[in-house]
This record gives structure tokens, C-alpha cells and sequence, in this order.
């Protein structure tokens, strides 16, 4: 049987009596084009949502309707009046795929809302617009609405093991997809699609970057468990389809995360040597044989030569060379190649590993791959000071890796909204070419480029956890789209759906939202820098959630003299890695901005800073700061009793209560540890109460 599961953002609650009307002139008649499986979406999307919104589906027609005074028209600019006789149809065909266009016109005495889009996808895309304003009461009597997707992919990379259905850095039980039962398809597969079209979402690769085998057989196949290079398996191939004939209906392409050794484990050769004709072949064929079964396969994503995982360096080829084989086996279909820059070298200092692996074959990727670079370089901590590599691969296809599950920021429990994380990362100036370049521009400039965010669902009621992280999911798409929307829109828009009408509750909830990334930095860090502080667990799937700073000293660089890790051109060389000036700024204490500052500098616990406090000072300040404010946080929660429903209001309490209390472990523990290497007192007296 099915479990059920919360709508999200997709409630469609009634909207105000006061708005009713106007909405249901304009959208109780609806003609929708014939076609593509894409329109069904349409069709039933505006059934469900006018229905919910308006308290009745609308009228669809197989033709304009005359008797009425007004009426929506979807379709392609050529292929029905009124849109090809009342939009530019040049203009419409023009716009990147997704963009659509909304528009008020009249049209022979009838008032008409017309909706184009140069792909089906637009389309749907364009009917979720729609909704989406109706659902927050926005006017829709005069639209002139033009959108495209800044970014041209958008993808969401589960981390689900097939089979064994768990997930990796999951925190929201078992994943959603089931590969025993597939080629039957759930109901869940519909609705997780929706959600994801919903906010301009166009790809899933349903399965984890750990494909579980090495090239060579191991004493430790345990970990085939996670058997992800099994999914290239004619077999489950058919499954894929399965999968991809749902998520189609909404626009969005299915992929495949591949093992790198697939042709020993799977094709039987003797090499997976990219430079070998053999594996060429091989790879040629396994990709023609994948289209015969997916056509619009989106493509592969790779993880090489990574945390046990196999990749061109067992045959000591670079990243290039691996990547290009199946870079080439793409060649004539419409897919891509979304390789990794997650990976060690022998650098002591992690934070410079992944540039030098990359940053010296910029240009050598085939134009069918794209290089995925995650947003910092360490490992999704909550806050990170920007991947230099994205000012230093202009001739190459760049895809920007961002994690939408909080592993580092308390994981299913905690609220903390990545968002204004997100827009710091995309706002971020790279000064690439000797000018302002944001990686949003870095990103936005090249072909096959996107972003990729490791996916947050999983079997559980609210999808994410925690209803408060859904909000991930939602703004993860917005931003994609349009990385140009502030994070106070986004949480609102996302509050006001999910959340109703109330004024009170949404000015509450998106408060909340938007002041947790702060306090989910200043609880885990202190504010200045530090990071990866937390406790790795005995298992293979560590726990990264609990507090344990003694166990990887090398990140914070505690001593009795000082703190922070010398990542200056002098130190590891991370700050040198970046373009100018950002080199200069990082490398100067007094310039480097104070809350990267241990990051790049060791310096004394009683360093001043511009206000005259003192580095273990201010350490101090901010892990109580971010404690307290959770604190708020929760009261600002409680206080909502009554003004939202019941069962998510319990549900977020619960989740409230945890997370104060996880949030005074982690500034006790700091603040004790800091104590201890420092022996220099909180000047407030405020001793750990643990
Ligand atoms: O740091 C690690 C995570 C792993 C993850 C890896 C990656 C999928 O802890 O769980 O593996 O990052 O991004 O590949």
C-alpha cells in the first residue's frame, strides 16, 4: 500500500472569497492544445489546482469557446488562434527551452489569457506560473509575463541506493524510488514530479554517485549493496524507462549515475581504460542501447577516482581523457556528461585538492561533458568560501553542485534554509576575467552548463523531514531558474503556498527561514571561518551531525597559541588560487572578511578584530548568539499554534524541541574545547553548562 504524503507547496487551498471571482472569469473556460504527453500534465494540473483554488475544475475545451466572455488559451504560437494571431510568434519560438510567455490580449471581443512556449515543458512550466499566482493572490487581469531559465539544466542528483533503497545522507527515511517494483510506477513518482516541475526543475538522476564497486573485485563487495552500476543492466533499463515515462509528462529527463569500471563488471572486458577501443565501443554501444530504450535519456553523472570509487587514474589517464570517452559516446544524441571535481590529491590541505586536479586540463573536455564543481571546497559545511575553480575553467562546461540535504546543517531536524546560502554561492564574484564575474555569470556564459542539487525527499509524510526543509526543494528550483530573485521572495512565495493566506504565518515563517542559515553557521562554526567540526561515526554512513571538534583537528587548526588553518599563498595556497584581487583580500587578515577569516589565517586566540573584541572573544559571542536565536526561533514557532494546522504544527515543534537542544550541545562543546586549547576564559562568564 501507499503511504500518504503531504502536498507541499502544491496545496491549492481556496483563496480568498474577495479574489474568487476575478480569477474564475479569467480561468473557469480553458483551451488546452492536443499533443504531447507534456499537455495531459496541463490538463490534469489545471483540473486539480483551478479546482482546489477556485472550489471548481474548469471547463476545458477542444476549441476556443465562443459563448464566453473570457477564457485561457495554452498552446504552441502556430498551432491555435488566438495565440498565433495575437502573440509574436517569432518571439515565442525564440525563447530557450522552458521559457514561456503569459499574456492578457483580446482577442475577436473575448478577453483571452494566452500561454506559449517554444517547448512543451514550457508549457508545463508556464501553468504552474499561472496556479502560482493565483495561489498568492497575485492580479492576473493584465499579465505580461516573460520567463526564461537562466540556467539551462537543472537537476536534482539523488543519492539513493537502488535495491537496498536507503539513502545516502538521507534524513527523510527510504527512498522514494523503487526499483524491486518498477516497471510498475507509484503514485508518488506523479506527485515528486509535479513538486519538481513546479518550480522549473527539468532532470533527476535517481540514483547515488557511490555506484559500491571498485575496478577489481574486492574481499568488501558488501558495498555491491549499493549496486548502482547494475542500473546500466539491460533489465534495468526497462525499469529506467519506466521511471522516465512519469517524469517526461512533466518536462523532466531521467539520468544515470554510471561506475566507471561498467565495462569490466558489467560488459566483461578485461580494462576500463578509456583509451582503449574496447571500452570505447563499449561505451558507444551501452549509450545507443540506452536510447533504443530512453529516448530523451538525459545522460550520465560521474563520480571517479573519489572516495573508493574507480576512475581514469587506475590507468593513469587524467580527468579529460576519462570523461571524454563517454563524453563521445554522446555524440549524436541529445545527452551529457556531468563529471565530478569532488576529488582528493595528494595536497595535505584538502581545500586545494579538487583546482589542482582541474584547473591544468581546462579546455580538454569534450563538449558533451560537463565539469561539476561543488559550491565550496570542502564538503557542503554551512558556510564555505567559494570553489576557486570556478574563475579558473573558462573553456569548459561548468556545472554548479549544491546539496539541498542538510548533512552538515543538521541534517532532517534543524531548520536551516540553504537559500540565502545559495545566493551568496551564485552572487559570489569570481572576478574571472579580470572584471565582476559571478559564478551565476561564470555559470549563465556556456554551453551544457546548470546546476545540480544532491535531492532532500525520501519516503517520509513531509518528504523532507521536516516540513520547514521543503522549503530547500522549492527555492533549490526558484534559483535555478532565476538566480536573480531574493531569498525573501522565494521564502515567501513558498510560505504563502505552503503555509495560506495568513499574513501573520507567512511574515513568521519566512522570518524564520531566512534569519536560520545565521544561526545554523554561528552554532556549528563561531562565525569566523571554521568548519567540519562535527563527530564522523564508526560506520561507513557516518553521522556528521553531533559535535566532535577533537576529531579533525587538521580543518580548525586549534593550538594552545591560536586558531584557524594558514591557507594564504604562503600557507596551503588555497587564497592563491583565486583571481585578483581575491587573492590579496584573502591573504591579509586585516582585509580578509571575518567570517572566512580562520578559514585562511591561524592566528592567536586573542588576534583583535576591527571592534577590538578578540577572535576567541567573538568565537564565544557567536556560538551563544546562534544558540539563542534558535531559541527564538522556536518561540516564534510556538506562537503560531492555532494559525497553522495541527499535525505540522506538532510535527515542526518536535522537530523545534531537538534542534534548541542540539544547538546548545554544539556551542557547549565548542565553546569547552575552544576553553581548553585557549585556556582564556569567556569574558561574560558564561561557562558551558555540559
Ligand atoms: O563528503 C561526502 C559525503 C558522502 C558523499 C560525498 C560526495 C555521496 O559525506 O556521503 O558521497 O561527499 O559528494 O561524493
Amino acid at each position: 500500500f501507499e503511504t500518504t504524503y503531504d502536498d507541499c507547496w502544491l496545496r491549492y487551498d481556496r483563496v480568498d472569497d474577495a479574489l474568487r471571482p476575478g480569477y474564475r472569469r479569467r480561468l473557469t473556460h480553458a483551451y488546452v492544445s492536443e499533443g504531447a504527453p507534456e499537455l495531459g500534465a496541463v490538463r490534469a494540473e489545471l483540473r486539480r489546482g483551478l479546482e482546489g483554488l477556485l472550489g471548481r475544475e474548469p471547463h476545458l475545451w477542444q476549441h476556443p469557446p465562443r459563448s464566453v466572455d473570457s477564457f485561457l488559451a495554452i498552446g504552441h504560437p502556430e498551432e491555435m488562434r488566438p495565440i498565433s494571431e495575437t502573440i509574436d510568434v517569432d518571439e515565442a519560438w525564440n525563447l530557450a527551452d522552458g521559457g514561456f510567455l503569459i499574456r492578457t490580449v483580446e482577442w475577436e471581443g473575448q478577453e483571452c489569457t494566452v500561454l506559449t512556449a517554444s517547448s512543451d515543458r514550457g508549457l508545463v512550466y508556464g501553468t504552474f506560473h499561472l496556479l502560482r499566482l493565483v495561489a498568492t493572490g497575485e492580479p492576473i487581469d493584465d499579465l505580461d509575463v516573460r520567463e526564461e531559465p537562466a540556467n539551462e539544466n537543472r537537476i536534482v542528483n539523488h543519492w539513493d541506493n537502488p535495491f537496498r533503497r536507503s539513502v545516502e545522507r538521507g534524513y527523510a527515511g527510504q527512498s522514494i524510488f523503487d526499483w524491486e517494483r518498477l516497471p510498475d510506477v507509484r503514485e508518488r513518482y506523479f506527485d515528486y514530479a509535479r513538486l519538481l516541475a513546479s518550480v522549473g526543475i527539468d532532470g533527476v538522476v535517481p540514483n547515488n554517485v557511490n555506484t559500491g564497486i571498485p575496478s577489481r573485485p574486492t574481499e568488501n563487495d558488501a558495498v555491491a549493496d549499493r549496486a548502482g552500476w547494475q542500473l546500466l543492466a539491460r533489465e534495468n533499463l526497462e525499469k529506467l524507462e519506466a521511471l522516465a515515462s512519469v517524469f517526461r509528462r512533466y518536462g523532466i529527463r531521467i539520468y544515470l549515475s554510471v561506475n566507471y569500471a561498467a565495462p569490466i563488471r558489467l560488459g566483461g572486458l578485461e580494462t576500463a581504460d578509456p583509451l582503449d577501443p574496447g571500452v570505447r565501443q563499449w561505451w558507444k554501444d551501452k549509450v545507443d542501447e540506452i536510447y533504443e530504450i530512453v529516448p530523451d535519456f538525459g545522460g550520465f553523472l560521474v563520480k571517479a577516482d573519489s572516495e573508493g570509487q574507480p576512475g581514469p587514474y587506475d590507468y593513469d589517464r587524467s580527468h579529460a581523457e576519462g570523461a571524454n570517452v563517454l563524453g563521445e559516446a554522446f555524440e549524436g544524441h541529445d545527452g551529457r556528461v556531468w563529471w565530478r571535481a569532488f576529488v582528493y590529491s595528494e595536497h595535505d590541505d584538502r581545500a586545494v585538492q579538487a583546482y589542482e586536479a582541474f584547473s591544468h586540463i581546462d579546455g580538454e573536455f569534450h563538449d558533451n561533458v560537463t565539469v561539476q564543481i561543488k559550491n565550496g571546497p570542502i564538503d557542503f559545511q554551512p558556510r564555505e568560501p567559494i570553489s576557486t575553480l570556478f574563475g579558473a575553467m573558462p573553456e569548459t562546461s561548468l556545472g554548479c553542485e549544491l546539496q539541498l540535504t542538510g548533512e552538515y546543517t543538521g541534517q532532517g531536524v534543524h531548520t536551516a534554509s540553504h537559500v540565502p546560502m545559495w545566493k551568496e554561492i551564485l552572487e559570489f564574484d569570481t572576478h574571472g576575467d579580470g572584471e565582476e564575474r559571478t559564478v551565476k555569470d561564470v555559470l549563465a556564459d556556456v554551453e551544457g552548463q546548470g546546476i545540480a542539487g544532491v535531492g532532500v525527499v525520501g519516503e517520509d509524510e513531509s518528504w523532507t523531514g521536516n516540513h520547514l526543509l521543503q522549503s530547500n526543494l522549492y527555492g533549490f528550483g526558484r534559483l535555478c531558474w532565476d538566480p536573480d530573485l531574493s531569498s525573501e521572495e522565494i521564502t515567501r512565495e513558498w510560505a504563502r503556498q505552503t503555509f495560506g493566506g495568513d499574513e501573520q504565518v507567512v511574515e513568521t515563517v519566512t522570518d524564520i527561514l531566512l534569519d536560520s542559515w545565521h544561526a545554523c553557521i554561528d552554532y556549528h562554526t563561531g562565525g569566523l571561518g571554521l568548519m567540519h567540526m562535527m563527530y564522523n561515526g564508526e560506520e561507513a554512513l557516518e553521522n556528521h551531525y553531533d559535535p566532535a571538534p577533537w576529531e579533525w583537528p587538521e580543518y580548525h587548526g586549534a593550538t594552545a597559541e591560536g586558531i584557524g588553518v594558514d591557507r594564504t599563498s604562503s600557507g596551503s595556497g588555497y587564497a592563491a588560487q583565486y583571481r585578483d584581487p581575491l587573492t590579496e583580500l584573502y591573504d591579509d587578515p586585516e582585509s580578509c572578511p571575518e567570517e572566512l577569516l580562520l578559514f585562511f589565517h591561524h592566528l592567536p586566540w586573542e588576534y583583535e578584530l576591527t571592534d577590538g573584541t578578540t577572535v576567541i572573544q567573538r568565537l564565544y559571542d557567536n556560538l551563544h548568539a546562534g544558540a539563542a536565536t534558535v531559541d527564538d526561533l522556536r518561540e516564534r514557532w510556538l506562537d503560531l499554534e492555532g494559525s497553522v494546522d495541527e499535525r505540522r504544527h506538532r510535527h515542526v515543534t518536535a522537530r523545534f524541541d531537538e534542534h534548541a537542544l542540539q544547538a546548545k550541545r554544539w556551542r557547549d562543546t565548542l565553546c569547552t574545547y575552544f576553553y581548553e586549547k585557549s585556556g582564556v576564559p569567556d569574558e561574560r562568564g558564561r561557562v558551558p553548562t555540559e
